[in-house]
């Protein structure tokens, strides 16, 4: 049965429910609907078969440990030259000291920067990597994108894969999802010029995945690209997760268009907003999740995202944290979420808040490092906790 009012949507809806990939036209297709109802069932469908009632949120610290970059993309209101007012360049042992401000309770530190010539080097991460590990073992690190990995290969003249054996041996379980922007070559021309173009970010993922490291997936939506571009750039993320398969993660990132040069793309709109949710649901059928992250469309689109498709929200952040990217152009989110409102979002949209890290092992909501059942450097098996064995 169809509730469709789309013409359009049923032939979609055929082949969500037989399995088949959606194609260009079909992409198309989802993101001009304006029958959100029908697209929404589709895709909270999808969802459902992926991870039945469960909704993810991790514990975790956010920190950009430097904001120096001389990349100049068009849509960052986050880089700062380096003798530029407001340049922040964190010490190491700043960046420690930071994430341990709030306690050791948490899974998964995540931090991303700029293309900083002093600070995005081997010399300064390896040492702090092995630190945090030391430290914090229960704690997933989730560092960098594939364009910063992309400057410190062509920073230290090293391939992709020696640079990331040498990150993943002092403990890199997983790379960030920015730095894909839009894959389309006419786009990076005119908006990231400066930046690693598509193939070779998407060959940085692909490299990581077959050495271990695990990763995520971001398009950055809402400027001049077309939506032909954007579907394009679904169907480049699936092929690369058939060929070298470990993004566990889409996330959609809504352009915030203060204090940069793209300032007159204005804001995306709720509409667009859901439709990127439930269109990623849909074309990227061999990603297990899509993230809404309450930092970027705010909470309260976050929890009508779970009936789009989105199965995740991301993470609570310290309470001292200074998320900047965003927070540079125009969020509202502030800078902390208590857990206990991720599962009540979660529980009054109608599912189970699940924590877990990065790389999506579950724990239970109370879980802490220093528990006698769980200490160690490993999170709690599935079946530790009284899950079922996959
Ligand atoms: O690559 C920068 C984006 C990305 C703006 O893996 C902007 O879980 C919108 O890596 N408006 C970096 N977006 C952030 C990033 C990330 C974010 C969320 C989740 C994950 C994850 C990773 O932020 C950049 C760029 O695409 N960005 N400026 C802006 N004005």
């Amino acid at each position: 049965m169809t509730y469709a009012t789309d013409p359009l949507l049923r032939p979609i809806e055929h082949k969500v429910d037989e399995g088949i990939p959606l194609s260009k036209e079909d992409g198309l297709a989802l993101l001009q609907t304006r029958d959100l109802h029908a697209l929404g069932r589709m895709a909270q469908r999808a969802k459902e078969r992926k991870s039945g009632r469960k909704v993810f949120y991790v514990l975790n610290r956010y920190i950009n440990s430097t904001n120096v970059c001389y990349a100049n993309c068009k849509f960052c209101s986050f880089a700062k030259g380096e003798q530029e007012a407001g340049a922040v360049r964190m010490p190491a042992d700043d960046v420690l000291a930071k994430a341990l401000e709030t306690g050791t309770n948490f899974n998964q530190i995540h931090i991303v920067g700029g293309h900083d010539p002093r600070q995005l080097s081997l010399d300064y991460w390896l040492p702090l990597m092995r630190r945090f590990k030391a430290t914090l073992p229960h704690v997933q690190l989730s560092l960098f994108t594939s364009a910063e990995i992309d400057y410190l290969a062509k920073r230290h003249r090293l391939p992709y894969e020696d640079i990331l054996r040498e990150l993943r041996d002092a403990g890199l379980d997983n790379i960030n999802g920015g730095g894909a922007e839009i894959f389309s070559a006419r786009f990076r021309k005119l908006v990231c010029p400066n930046k690693v173009d598509a193939d070779n970010w998407l060959r940085v993922h692909e490299v990581a995945h077959s050495i271990g490291i695990a990763s995520n997936a971001t398009m950055l939506y809402g400027t001049v690209e077309t939506l032909e571009e954007r579907v394009d750039h679904f169907i480049a993320l699936r092929e690369s997760q058939r060929r070298s398969p470990g993004f566990n993660a889409f996330i959609p990132l809504a352009f915030h268009p203060d204090g940069n040069q793209l300032n007159d793309c204005g804001w995306t709109t709720g509409l667009d907003d859901l439709r990127m949710f439930a269109t990623a649901r849909l074309m990227l059928d061999n990603f297990d999740h899509i993230k809404a992250y309450w930092m970027i469309q705010g909470l309260k689109v976050c929890q009508i995202a779970l009936q789009f498709g989105a199965d995740d929200m991301d993470g609570t952040h310290g309470s001292t944290d200074e998320e900047r990217i965003y927070h540079s152009a125009g969020t509202s989110s502030g800078q902390y979420v208590d857990d206990r409102e991720f599962r009540r979002l979660i529980e009054e949209a109608g599912y189970q808040p699940v924590r877990r890290n990065s790389t999506y092992d579950e724990f239970p909501h109370d879980w802490n490092p220093h528990d006698a059942t769980h200490r160690g450097d490993r999170a709690p098996t599935r079946e530790a906790h009284g899950a079922p064995a996959e």
